[in-house]
């Protein structure tokens, strides 16, 4: 496995190969979650490459940036174990020198939900993957259904913008007690730990409402937002039910419809979300 640190070096590495590429974009502290993505990656592709770099311009100014948890060691030991290729692992300046400015920007589909609460973040998140698609020019790309909207915004860019690579969405990867694995759940104590299990308390909810014929749409945010109310460590910033492509609010539930919610445990915000009728 190589470590590479720059953008010259990668590209001359990308520039030798022969074969599929396949990307995995992360900002490291790895978790089963990440590790999926690479089992996919290594299944698909004759060459693997994963990134790590905690991104500055995805995070608000009062965000996590400065703690966002890092263990590059442990990173670099799980990548080599399942066979990665390449870690593009790049610094702060490398990404974006001085004179750095461009954006971009995707439309619609990035302004509710994580957009309205987060602003600018999928400014961010775009413009640092679509650095990371030109540098090490892949085949196919993977993300985590985790982030569902994170997903739409990329699959937006990639369309609007005719970027020739294919976009692949994994399954979200959940503990025993169907917890969502996140970088950032090691801000939680013992018992917010606890509490954080009504996200999938509620979205199983939302599968049987489903299964049992509900299709009104403000019955789901309703009955999902009393039923995490009731937990007295969690406090709502939305409960969506949206078409998964355009994340616009739905009043009747006809085709795919994405379920997904943020809720604060502490200082600690958490996403889950599940498509219902795929
Ligand atoms: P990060 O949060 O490190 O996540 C990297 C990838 O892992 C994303 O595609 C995310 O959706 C996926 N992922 C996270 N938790 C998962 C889980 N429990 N199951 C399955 N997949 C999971 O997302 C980012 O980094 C950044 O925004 C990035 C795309 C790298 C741009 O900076």
């Amino acid at each position: 496995m190589q470590v590479l640190t720059t953008i010259a070096e990668t590209r001359t590495a990308r520039a030798a190969l022969q074969g599929s590429v396949g990307l995995v974009p992360t900002m490291g502290f790895l978790h089963d979650g990440h590790l999926s993505l690479v089992r996919a990656a290594r299944a698909e592709n004759d060459h693997v490459f994963v990134s790590i770099f905690v991104n500055p311009t995805q995070f608000g100014p009062n965000e996590d940036f400065a703690t966002y948890p890092r263990n590059t060691d442990r990173d670099l030991a799980l990548l080599r174990d399942l066979g990665v290729d390449y870690v593009f692992m790049p610094g702060l300046d490398e990404m974006y020198p001085a004179a750095f400015e461009a954006a971009v920007d995707v439309g619609s589909v990035a302004m509710p939900l994580e957009g309205a609460f987060r602003p600018g973040h999928f400014r961010g998140v775009a413009t640092v993957v679509l650095k990371l698609l030109n540098i090490i020019l892949p085949d196919r790309a993977y993300f985590g259904r985790k982030d569902a909207q994170q997903l739409a915004v990329i699959r937006k860019m990639v369309r609007d913008l005719d970027l020739p690579v294919d976009i692949v969405a994994m399954p979200t990867v959940r503990e025993p007690d169907g917890f969502a694995m996140s970088s950032r759940n090691t801000y939680l104590t013992p018992e917010q730990r606890k509490a954080a299990t009504i996200l999938y308390q509620a979205l199983t909810l939302a599968l049987e409402m489903w299964t049992r014929g509900t299709r009104d749409a403000e019955a789901f945010r309703s009955r999902l937002r009393e039923l995490i109310e009731d937990e007295e460590l969690a406090n709502v910033d939305y409960v969506s039910v949206a078409d998964p492509d355009t994340l616009r609010e739905l009043e009747r539930i006809q085709g795919p419809a994405l379920v997904s919610m943020a809720v604060r445990i502490g200082r600690t915000r958490l996403i889950d979300n599940v498509t219902l009728g795929e």
